[in-house]
Protein backbone atom coordinates (compact mmCIF):
# COMPACT_ATOMS: atom_id res chain seq x y z
CA UNK A 1 0.00 0.00 0.00
CA UNK A 2 1.63 3.53 -0.79
CA UNK A 3 1.38 5.83 2.03
CA UNK A 4 1.75 9.55 1.99
CA UNK A 5 4.16 10.66 4.45
CA UNK A 6 4.85 14.00 6.00
CA UNK A 7 8.77 15.15 6.71
CA UNK A 8 9.59 17.80 8.08
CA UNK A 9 12.99 19.25 8.41
CA UNK A 10 13.48 17.61 4.81
CA UNK A 11 16.25 19.92 3.65
CA UNK A 12 19.37 17.95 5.46
CA UNK A 13 20.88 15.81 7.54
CA UNK A 14 17.32 13.20 8.86
CA UNK A 15 14.73 14.45 7.20
CA UNK A 16 16.00 14.41 3.73
CA UNK A 17 17.51 10.79 4.29
CA UNK A 18 14.09 9.44 5.22
CA UNK A 19 12.78 11.17 2.08
CA UNK A 20 15.04 9.30 -0.15
CA UNK A 21 14.59 5.96 2.00
CA UNK A 22 10.54 6.20 1.85
CA UNK A 23 10.74 7.39 -1.74
CA UNK A 24 12.98 4.00 -2.60
CA UNK A 25 9.60 2.20 -0.77
CA UNK A 26 7.34 3.79 -3.28
CA UNK A 27 5.21 5.73 -0.51
CA UNK A 28 4.77 9.50 -1.38
CA UNK A 29 6.09 12.73 0.35
CA UNK A 30 5.35 15.91 1.43
CA UNK A 31 8.02 17.67 2.77
CA UNK A 32 8.38 20.34 4.83
CA UNK A 33 11.75 22.77 5.54
CA UNK A 34 12.35 26.62 5.30
CA UNK A 35 15.06 25.81 2.14
CA UNK A 36 13.04 26.15 -0.54
CA UNK A 37 15.94 25.34 -2.86
CA UNK A 38 17.21 22.33 -1.24
CA UNK A 39 13.73 21.09 -1.31
CA UNK A 40 12.52 21.79 -4.96
CA UNK A 41 15.96 19.86 -5.45
CA UNK A 42 15.05 16.64 -3.82
CA UNK A 43 11.78 16.63 -5.22
CA UNK A 44 12.80 17.16 -8.52
CA UNK A 45 15.11 13.98 -8.14
CA UNK A 46 12.71 12.05 -6.72
CA UNK A 47 9.41 12.85 -8.21
CA UNK A 48 10.60 10.38 -10.89
CA UNK A 49 10.05 7.55 -8.30
CA UNK A 50 7.10 9.16 -6.37
CA UNK A 51 4.30 12.01 -5.85
CA UNK A 52 6.45 14.55 -3.87
CA UNK A 53 4.77 18.17 -2.61
CA UNK A 54 7.21 20.62 -0.83
CA UNK A 55 6.30 23.31 2.33
CA UNK A 56 8.66 25.98 2.28
CA UNK A 57 7.70 27.29 5.69
CA UNK A 58 9.33 28.16 8.58
CA UNK A 59 7.27 25.91 11.17
CA UNK A 60 7.55 27.85 13.79
CA UNK A 61 5.22 30.24 12.26
CA UNK A 62 1.99 28.99 13.34
CA UNK A 63 -0.38 30.69 10.45
CA UNK A 64 2.12 29.88 7.71
CA UNK A 65 1.90 26.26 9.11
CA UNK A 66 -2.39 26.32 9.44
CA UNK A 67 -2.29 27.73 5.62
CA UNK A 68 0.50 25.33 4.58
CA UNK A 69 -1.83 22.26 5.75
CA UNK A 70 -4.83 23.86 4.22
CA UNK A 71 -3.95 24.12 0.38
CA UNK A 72 -1.92 20.54 0.59
CA UNK A 73 -3.00 18.85 -2.76
CA UNK A 74 -5.80 16.04 -3.08
CA UNK A 75 -3.61 13.31 -2.66
CA UNK A 76 -1.44 14.58 0.29
CA UNK A 77 -4.54 15.24 2.57
CA UNK A 78 -4.18 12.25 4.65
CA UNK A 79 -0.93 11.60 5.54
CA UNK A 80 -0.21 8.24 7.17
CA UNK A 81 2.91 9.06 8.58
CA UNK A 82 4.24 12.21 9.85
CA UNK A 83 7.72 12.35 10.85
CA UNK A 84 8.07 15.82 13.30
CA UNK A 85 11.96 15.75 12.56
CA UNK A 86 12.66 19.73 12.36
CA UNK A 87 14.39 21.11 15.32
CA UNK A 88 17.71 22.06 16.35
CA UNK A 89 20.43 23.11 19.13
CA UNK A 90 21.73 26.31 19.45
CA UNK A 91 24.82 27.03 21.02
CA UNK A 92 27.07 25.21 24.07
CA UNK A 93 27.46 27.56 26.70
CA UNK A 94 26.39 26.99 30.43
CA UNK A 95 23.46 27.79 31.29
CA UNK A 96 24.23 31.75 32.87
CA UNK A 97 25.98 31.99 29.84
CA UNK A 98 23.13 31.12 26.77
CA UNK A 99 21.91 33.31 24.98
CA UNK A 100 18.07 33.58 25.47
CA UNK A 101 16.88 34.08 21.72
CA UNK A 102 18.77 30.78 21.11
CA UNK A 103 16.76 29.17 23.98
CA UNK A 104 13.52 31.06 22.53
CA UNK A 105 14.48 29.21 19.29
CA UNK A 106 15.07 25.77 20.35
CA UNK A 107 11.35 26.08 22.73
CA UNK A 108 10.00 27.28 19.63
CA UNK A 109 10.94 25.05 16.84
CA UNK A 110 11.55 21.20 19.01
CA UNK A 111 8.48 21.88 21.24
CA UNK A 112 5.81 24.23 20.21
CA UNK A 113 6.13 23.72 16.64
CA UNK A 114 5.95 20.02 16.80
CA UNK A 115 3.12 19.62 19.31
CA UNK A 116 1.13 22.18 16.56
CA UNK A 117 1.86 20.19 13.61
CA UNK A 118 0.71 17.26 15.95
CA UNK A 119 -2.76 18.84 16.88
CA UNK A 120 -2.88 19.85 13.19
CA UNK A 121 -2.84 16.17 12.02
CA UNK A 122 -4.00 14.10 14.87
CA UNK A 123 -7.75 14.52 14.70
CA UNK A 124 -7.35 13.57 10.60
CA UNK A 125 -5.51 10.38 11.57
CA UNK A 126 -8.22 9.70 14.87
CA UNK A 127 -11.18 10.18 11.99
CA UNK A 128 -9.34 7.77 9.48
CA UNK A 129 -8.30 5.83 12.60
CA UNK A 130 -5.16 4.86 10.91
CA UNK A 131 -1.84 6.88 11.74
CA UNK A 132 1.37 6.81 12.92
CA UNK A 133 3.39 9.77 14.48
CA UNK A 134 7.31 9.49 14.62
CA UNK A 135 9.02 11.75 16.48
CA UNK A 136 12.04 12.41 16.73
CA UNK A 137 13.28 12.82 19.97
CA UNK A 138 17.68 12.36 21.21
CA UNK A 139 19.72 10.83 23.93
CA UNK A 140 19.86 14.67 25.11
CA UNK A 141 16.49 13.70 26.31
CA UNK A 142 17.53 11.12 28.62
CA UNK A 143 21.24 12.21 29.29
CA UNK A 144 22.60 15.46 30.66
CA UNK A 145 25.66 16.85 29.62
CA UNK A 146 27.39 20.14 30.22
CA UNK A 147 25.73 22.88 27.83
CA UNK A 148 22.81 20.77 26.64
CA UNK A 149 20.78 22.58 29.08
CA UNK A 150 17.55 23.64 26.79
CA UNK A 151 18.38 21.18 23.94
CA UNK A 152 17.96 18.41 26.70
CA UNK A 153 14.94 19.52 28.01
CA UNK A 154 13.00 20.25 24.73
CA UNK A 155 14.14 16.52 23.87
CA UNK A 156 12.86 15.28 27.48
CA UNK A 157 9.42 17.22 26.60
CA UNK A 158 9.50 15.51 22.89
CA UNK A 159 10.03 11.74 24.89
CA UNK A 160 7.49 12.73 27.55
CA UNK A 161 4.86 13.32 24.70
CA UNK A 162 5.21 10.59 22.76
CA UNK A 163 4.08 8.33 25.90
CA UNK A 164 1.14 10.83 26.68
CA UNK A 165 0.38 10.55 22.55
CA UNK A 166 0.21 6.78 23.08
CA UNK A 167 -2.18 7.23 26.57
CA UNK A 168 -4.48 9.36 24.71
CA UNK A 169 -4.86 7.29 21.57
CA UNK A 170 -5.08 3.71 23.06
CA UNK A 171 -7.73 2.18 21.55
CA UNK A 172 -6.77 3.31 18.18
CA UNK A 173 -4.73 2.70 15.04
CA UNK A 174 -2.59 5.38 15.76
CA UNK A 175 0.87 4.42 16.44
CA UNK A 176 3.44 6.72 18.38
CA UNK A 177 7.07 6.42 18.60
CA UNK A 178 9.90 8.40 19.62
CA UNK A 179 13.30 8.09 17.86
CA UNK A 180 16.35 8.89 19.71
CA UNK A 181 19.60 9.07 18.68
CA UNK A 182 22.83 9.95 19.77
CA UNK A 183 26.00 11.63 18.03
CA UNK A 184 25.36 11.49 14.21
CA UNK A 185 26.58 13.84 11.73
CA UNK A 186 24.38 16.03 9.74
CA UNK A 187 24.30 19.67 9.56
CA UNK A 188 23.31 19.88 13.09
CA UNK A 189 26.64 20.72 14.80
CA UNK A 190 27.03 22.86 11.83
CA UNK A 191 23.96 24.69 13.15
CA UNK A 192 24.56 24.71 17.05
CA UNK A 193 27.75 26.18 16.39
CA UNK A 194 26.50 28.60 13.95
CA UNK A 195 28.14 27.88 10.93
CA UNK A 196 31.57 27.21 12.14
CA UNK A 197 32.67 24.54 10.45
CA UNK A 198 36.04 23.71 12.09
CA UNK A 199 34.15 23.53 15.31
CA UNK A 200 31.28 21.25 13.84
CA UNK A 201 33.99 19.07 12.35
CA UNK A 202 35.90 18.60 15.73
CA UNK A 203 32.81 17.33 17.19
CA UNK A 204 33.22 14.01 14.59
CA UNK A 205 36.71 14.22 14.59
CA UNK A 206 38.37 10.53 15.07
CA UNK A 207 35.17 8.85 15.60
CA UNK A 208 32.38 6.77 13.68
CA UNK A 209 29.25 8.78 13.76
CA UNK A 210 26.02 7.56 12.72
CA UNK A 211 24.60 8.73 9.72
CA UNK A 212 21.30 10.43 8.42
CA UNK A 213 21.38 7.30 6.56
CA UNK A 214 21.48 4.81 9.47
CA UNK A 215 18.42 6.59 10.88
CA UNK A 216 16.55 6.91 8.17
CA UNK A 217 16.77 3.18 8.04
CA UNK A 218 15.50 2.86 11.27
CA UNK A 219 12.78 5.45 11.26
CA UNK A 220 11.38 3.21 7.87
CA UNK A 221 11.86 0.34 9.91
CA UNK A 222 9.93 1.48 12.57
CA UNK A 223 6.82 2.28 10.44
CA UNK A 224 7.16 -1.02 9.00
CA UNK A 225 6.48 -3.84 12.13
CA UNK A 226 3.34 -5.23 11.82
CA UNK A 227 0.09 -2.68 12.62
CA UNK A 228 -0.51 -4.21 15.97
CA UNK A 229 3.12 -3.67 17.24
CA UNK A 230 4.41 -0.10 18.38
CA UNK A 231 7.80 0.83 18.98
CA UNK A 232 7.28 3.45 21.84
CA UNK A 233 10.86 4.63 21.91
CA UNK A 234 14.28 3.59 20.51
CA UNK A 235 17.77 5.01 21.34
CA UNK A 236 20.54 4.70 19.20
CA UNK A 237 24.29 5.56 19.39
CA UNK A 238 27.27 4.73 17.55
CA UNK A 239 29.10 2.35 19.02
CA UNK A 240 31.95 4.74 19.68
CA UNK A 241 29.99 6.57 21.91
CA UNK A 242 28.69 5.70 25.99
CA UNK A 243 28.05 7.47 28.67
CA UNK A 244 30.78 8.50 31.26
CA UNK A 245 30.83 8.27 35.05
CA UNK A 246 29.30 10.67 37.14
CA UNK A 247 31.44 14.07 37.63
CA UNK A 248 32.83 15.10 40.93
CA UNK A 249 34.38 18.34 42.23
CA UNK A 250 36.97 17.34 44.16
CA UNK A 251 37.16 21.65 44.94
CA UNK A 252 34.83 22.28 46.17
CA UNK A 253 34.96 20.45 50.05
P1 LIG B 1 20.04 19.10 10.29
O1 LIG B 1 20.48 20.45 10.73
O2 LIG B 1 20.82 18.43 9.19
O3 LIG B 1 18.51 19.12 9.86
C1 LIG B 1 17.56 19.89 10.57
C2 LIG B 1 16.34 20.09 9.69
O4 LIG B 1 15.38 20.83 10.44
C3 LIG B 1 16.64 20.86 8.43
O5 LIG B 1 15.95 20.30 7.35
C4 LIG B 1 16.09 22.25 8.73
O6 LIG B 1 15.64 22.86 7.53
C5 LIG B 1 14.89 21.89 9.63
N1 LIG B 1 14.45 23.02 10.44
C6 LIG B 1 15.12 23.61 11.46
N2 LIG B 1 14.42 24.67 11.91
C7 LIG B 1 13.30 24.76 11.13
C8 LIG B 1 12.21 25.66 11.08
N3 LIG B 1 12.10 26.70 11.93
N4 LIG B 1 11.23 25.45 10.17
C9 LIG B 1 11.32 24.41 9.31
N5 LIG B 1 12.33 23.52 9.31
C10 LIG B 1 13.31 23.70 10.21
O7 LIG B 1 20.08 18.19 11.60
P2 LIG B 1 19.57 16.69 11.88
O8 LIG B 1 19.10 16.02 10.68
O9 LIG B 1 20.64 16.06 12.68
O10 LIG B 1 18.36 17.01 12.87
C11 LIG B 1 17.07 16.49 12.70
C12 LIG B 1 16.48 16.23 14.09
O11 LIG B 1 17.27 15.24 14.73
C13 LIG B 1 16.47 17.43 15.01
O12 LIG B 1 15.24 17.45 15.71
C14 LIG B 1 17.64 17.17 15.97
O13 LIG B 1 17.45 17.77 17.21
C15 LIG B 1 17.56 15.66 16.05
N6 LIG B 1 18.76 14.95 16.49
C16 LIG B 1 19.96 15.10 15.85
C17 LIG B 1 21.07 14.38 16.26
C18 LIG B 1 22.42 14.54 15.65
O14 LIG B 1 23.43 14.22 16.32
N7 LIG B 1 22.53 14.97 14.40
C19 LIG B 1 20.96 13.39 17.35
C20 LIG B 1 19.65 13.33 17.96
C21 LIG B 1 18.60 14.06 17.52
P3 LIG B 1 15.81 24.41 7.12
O15 LIG B 1 17.05 24.92 7.79
O16 LIG B 1 15.89 24.37 5.62
O17 LIG B 1 14.56 25.05 7.63
C1 LIG C 1 21.90 15.43 19.32
C2 LIG C 1 22.83 14.58 20.11
O1 LIG C 1 24.45 14.58 22.07
O2 LIG C 1 24.64 16.39 20.47
O3 LIG C 1 20.64 15.41 19.86
O4 LIG C 1 22.81 16.34 22.01
S1 LIG C 1 23.70 15.53 21.21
Amino acid sequence: MTRTVLITGASSGFGEACARKFAASGDQLVLLARRAERLRALADELSSITRVHTLSIDITDAAALEQALTGLPDWSQAPDILINNAGLALGLEAAHEADMQDWTTMINTNITALVHMTRLLLPGMVARNRGHIINVGSTAGSWPYPGGNVYGATKAFVQHFSRELRADLLGRNIRVSNIEPGMAETEFSLVRFKQDQRRADNVYDSTQPLTAADIADIIHWVCSVPPHVNINALEVMPLCQAWGPLKIDRDMA
